[in-house]
C-alpha cells in the first residue's frame, strides 16, 4: 500500500490585516497598523499550495473562518444589527473587534494536532482541534476548525475528532506547531514528539520570563490521551525558556522534522541530548539530527527568516526538499547555510524558496500555513476530494480570490459593515466549490 505526507494549506481569509495582536510574536508586533493586501496574501498561499501540488505531493486546502465574527461580538455585550454590532465594537473597544476580525485561521499548523493510523491503537487517524487560549483572537477559532476539519475529514470509518481540549491555561494547545512525528517511511509507525513551552501544573519548573508559553505538558499528555497513542511511540520534550523570551512563540520557528530528520537550532531544546536518546531508542532506526549552531545563524536571524519554520518534504523521488520563505534566501547568513546544508551528505537535498510575505509579516512561514496529515492510499482517498489541489481548483480559487478579495485593508477599515457581507459571500461560494456544507454559523 501506498503512502503520503499531505499537506492541508489555510486559505487565507478577505479580513487578512495587521492588528498586532500576537505578544510574543515579533513580526505580528513589528508591523502592526501596516496596510494589509489580502488579495495578494491569499494569492501568496494558492502559488506556494500549487507548487507543492506540481511537485507531486498531495496538497489539500482548508476553509478560512468566518470573521468579522460576530457571533463573539454579541457573547461580549455588543448588540443590535450586524453593522450596528461593529460600529459599537469599534467605538467602545476597538482590541475586542481587531481580535474578531484577525484572519489567523490561515496558520492551520495551529488547527489541530493530527496522529497518523499507523500510530494509533484503533488504526484510524485522529484530529484534535487547537483550542489556542493564549490568545484572545486565535481562542474563538477551534469550534469551527472542528466542523472544517469533519467536512473534509468525513469518513468515521477512518478519521476519528475529538473536541479541543479544556479552554484553560493549564490546556494550552496550539495543535502541530509543537508536534514533529518522526518515522522511517510515513506508513510506519513513528515517534510523535510533543514539544511543550512550559508545564502548567508545576510551578517550580522552567518557563519564560517575558513571553508566554503558549504550549502545556498537561495539554500535550491530554491529546497523546485522546490519540490513543502508546508511551513508547511519544516523546515529551521542553522547548528552550530562553528562545521563548527571544520571539520563538512556538516550536517550529526553531525546528522541523520528517521521516527520519529532525533540523533544529542547538538552542531549541531543555534537555536536548537525553532527550534524543530518548527518541533514537524509541524509533529504532537511524535518526539524522541536523544540527544548526548559533555561530552558524543566530536565534535572531533564524526569528526573522523563518529558516525553521520550513517544510521538509519528501519528493516522490525520495529525496528531500526544504520549502523555505525568500526571507531566508534575503538574509545572507541564513542563505549561505542553506546552500551549505545541501552539500552535507544530509537526506536533505534542495531547497526551494516562496513569496508569503504578507503571512510572514504577521509571523507566519510556509510551515505555519500548512497541517500536514500522512495518510495511506485508502485514507487519501476518503478525503473529501473537493479540497485537493489541482489546476483546475486552483483555478478556480484564484478566480474566487479575485472577485472577493480587496488590494488593501487597514485596521481602521475593520469597522466597515460591507466586510461582513464580502466576508460572507465569499465563504458561502466557497463552501460550493469545496463542497463542505454548512460549516458557519451564518449558514446554519
Ligand atoms: O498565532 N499570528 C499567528 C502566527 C501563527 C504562526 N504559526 C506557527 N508558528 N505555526 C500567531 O501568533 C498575528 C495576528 C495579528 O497580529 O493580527 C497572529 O495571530
Amino acid at each position: 500500500m501506498k503512502h503520503f505526507e499531505a499537506n492541508f494549506d489555510g486559505l487565507v481569509g478577505p479580513t487578512h490585516n495587521y492588528a498586532g495582536l500576537s505578544f510574543g510574536n515579533v513580526a505580528s508586533y513589528s508591523n502592526a497598523a501596516q496596510a494589509s493586501n489580502p488579495k495578494a496574501a491569499a494569492k501568496q498561499g494558492l502559488a506556494k499550495a500549487k507548487a507543492l501540488a506540481d511537485l507531486g505531493m498531495v496538497q489539500g486546502v482548508l476553509a478560512p473562518q468566518e470573521r468579522p465574527d460576530l457571533y463573539s461580538l454579541r457573547r461580549m455585550g455588543f448588540s443590535g444589527s450586524d453593522a450596528e454590532v461593529l460600529t459599537q465594537a469599534a467605538k467602545q473597544a476597538p482590541m475586542l473587534l481587531n481580535a474578531c476580525c484577525s484572519a489567523s485561521s490561515m496558520w492551520t499548523a495551529n488547527a489541530a494536532t493530527v496522529s497518523p493510523s499507523a500510530d494509533t491503537r484503533n488504526g484510524k487517524v485522529h484530529f484534535t482541534p487547537a483550542n489556542l487560549v493564549d490568545k484572545l483572537h486565535r481562542s474563538i477559532e477551534p469550534t469551527t476548525t472542528g466542523n472544517i476539519l469533519k467536512a473534509t475529514f468525513s469518513d468515521e470509518k477512518h478519521f476519528q475528532h475529538h473536541q479541543h481540549l479544556p479552554e484553560h491555561a493549564s490546556f494550552g494547545d496550539e495543535g502541530a506547531a509543537n508536534h514533529t512525528r518522526l518515522c522511517s517511511d510515513y506508513g510506519h509507525a513513528g515517534v510523535e514528539l510533543f514539544v511543550y513551552g512550559q508545564q502548567a501544573m508545576n510551578p517550580n519548573a522552567p518557563k519564560p520570563k517575558k513571553f508566554p508559553a503558549r504550549q502545556t505538558l498537561e495539554a500535550s499528555q491530554a491529546v497523546a490521551r485522546l490519540h490513543q497513542l502508546d508511551d513508547e511511540s511519544c516523546v515529551f520534550m521542553q522547548q528552550n525558556p530562553d528562545v521563548i523570551d527571544q520571539g520563538v512563540f512556538h516550536n517550529d520557528v526553531i525546528s522541523v522534522g520528517n521521516q527520519n530528520v529532525l533540523f533544529y537550532h542547538e538552542q531549541a531544546f531543555v534537555d536536548t541530548a537525553a532527550k534524543f536518546d530518548e527518541i533514537r531508542r524509541k524509533m529504532n532506526t537511524d535518526v539524522h539530527f541536523v544540527k544548526v549552531a548559533t555561530e552558524q545563524v543566530s536565534i535572531q536571524d533564524a526569528v526573522k527568516s523563518y529558516l525553521f519554520n520550513t517544510q521538509i518534504i519528501t519528493l516522490p523521488n525520495g529525496e528531500m526538499a526544504i520549502i523555505a520563505p525568500t526571507d531566508c534566501e534575503e538574509n545572507p547568513a541564513v542563505h549561505a547555510y542553506l546552500n551549505e546544508l545541501v552539500t552535507l551528505g544530509t537526506p536533505i537535498k534542495q531547497v526551494r524558496y516562496y513569496d508569503v510575505k504578507q503571512s510572514m509579516q504577521n509571523g507566519g512561514g510556509p510551515a505555519c500555513l500548512r497541517l500536514r496529515v500522512a495518510m495511506n492510499e485508502h485514507e487519501v482517498a476518503a478525503v473529501n476530494q473537493n479540497t485537493l489541489m489541482n489546476d483546475a481548483l486552483f483555478t478556480r480559487l484564484n478566480t474566487w480570490v479575485d472577485k472577493h478579495y480587496r488590494d488593501t485593508l487597514t485596521v481602521a477599515d475593520l469597522a466597515d459593515p460591507q466586510l461582513i457581507i464580502e466576508s460572507r459571500t465569499a465563504l458561502d461560494e466557497l463552501t460550493q466549490v469545496l463542497k463542505l456544507g454548512s460549516v458557519y454559523q451564518f449558514q446554519k
